[in-house]
């Protein structure tokens, strides 16, 4: 007789758990921060006094609108903004609310991961500022990305705000922006946010609160590995630790083991030990300079045009086009 295998998948999240921790050093990816729980501590770190981007990059929208808004239409042309991880779209509404003002002729497309955030967008703009034109995508932005390589006919302006570059590494940045360049036009541009290089001690106190938000807001894939692949990490047994290296402006968070331990995790049929103080890499925020940005960019096909900052000089919104 016949035996039948029953192959059981792994879904993506499963396998990374699995690989990260058993890897050498550690690690788990960021991108896991973002179930329900994650997006909601993350709106309170944007709303922390430690974590200036968030204000940095709405002070310049505020500040700059009339300029960017000019840039985007330059000589009066019709225009797609595409937003990729457009969130909550608070810094986004300073812009699309000008764009309006002007009585520009655009289409807004944000683009995120989860329904339920584009949802709450689309019904957000409906109320304020109900002259926009929004088509919502759904989905990674790589999926969209490919989506919209269909669409060439309208000039694309492709937004990604809140440092979120940053969260990538190197050549994982690189590969991103290789792939947004393909699919740009002579006239298309890329607008992107980048925290700066500064103060180091300006830095490490935004990831490293007084009041505990993001040590939450780290421990929140511990808790997501608990719940949704039955667990058994004790998050007290784990503490936060940041640190910032201002020669290559990286920031990296780690969650260290505070003693000897074994973490079951069910789902996996998978045991870890950690030896004490023994650490997880969890996340990378890459600080950036004009050097630094105008490397990127070249390595990725595209060139700085324009550049927008705050008083401060915390953070740019970088402008790129293709270099063709
Ligand atoms: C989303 N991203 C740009 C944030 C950052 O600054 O790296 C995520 C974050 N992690 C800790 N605090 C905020």
């Amino acid at each position: 007789m016949q035996e039948t295998i029953f192959e059981i998948k792994e879904t993506q999240f499963e396998k990374d758990v699995r690989k990260g921790l058993t890897d050498f050093p550690k690690h788990l990816s960021s991108k896991y921060f973002y179930d329900q729980k994650g997006d909601a501590i993350f709106q309170q770190i944007m709303h922390m006094p430690e974590y200036y981007l968030t204000g940095c990059e709405y002070q310049i929208f505020k500040e700059k609108k009339y300029e960017i808004a000019q840039m985007f239409a330059v000589g009066g042309q019709p225009f797609k903004l595409i937003e990729l991880g457009a969130g909550d779209g608070k810094k986004t509404k300073v812009l699309l609310q000008e764009f309006v003002h002007q009585n520009l002729s655009f289409k807004y497309q944000p683009i995120d991961i989860s329904h339920h955030v584009l949802e709450g967008l689309e019904k957000s703009l409906l109320e304020e500022i109900p002259q926009v034109n929004v088509v919502p995508k759904q989905g990674t932005y790589f999926e969209a990305l490919k989506e919209l390589s269909d669409e060439n006919r309208m000039r694309k302006i492709i937004m990604f705000l809140g440092s979120n570059i940053g969260n990538l590494l190197d050549h994982q940045a690189i590969l991103f922006l290789k792939d947004v360049q393909k699919l740009m036009n002579t006239n298309d541009l890329l607008f992107i946010g980048c925290d700066l290089k500064k103060n180091p001690q300006t830095i490490l106190d935004a990831y490293n609160d007084a009041s505990g938000i993001t040590e939450a807001f780290n421990k929140n894939l511990l808790s997501r590995i608990n719940t949704e692949m039955d667990a058994d990490f004790d998050l007290d047994e784990f503490k936060h630790w940041e640190v910032y290296n201002p020669e290559t402006g990286t920031a990296k968070s780690y969650l260290v083991s505070k003693k000897a331990q074994k973490v079951r995790i069910g789902l996996l049929d998978l045991t870890v030990n950690f030896e004490p103080w023994e650490t997880i890499h969890t996340e990378i925020s890459q600080k950036y300079d004009d050097t630094s940005m105008k490397r990127l960019a070249q390595e990725s096909g595209l060139e700085i045009c324009d550049e927008f900052t705050d008083e401060q000089r915390y953070f740019k919104n970088y402008v790129l086009k293709t270099v063709r």
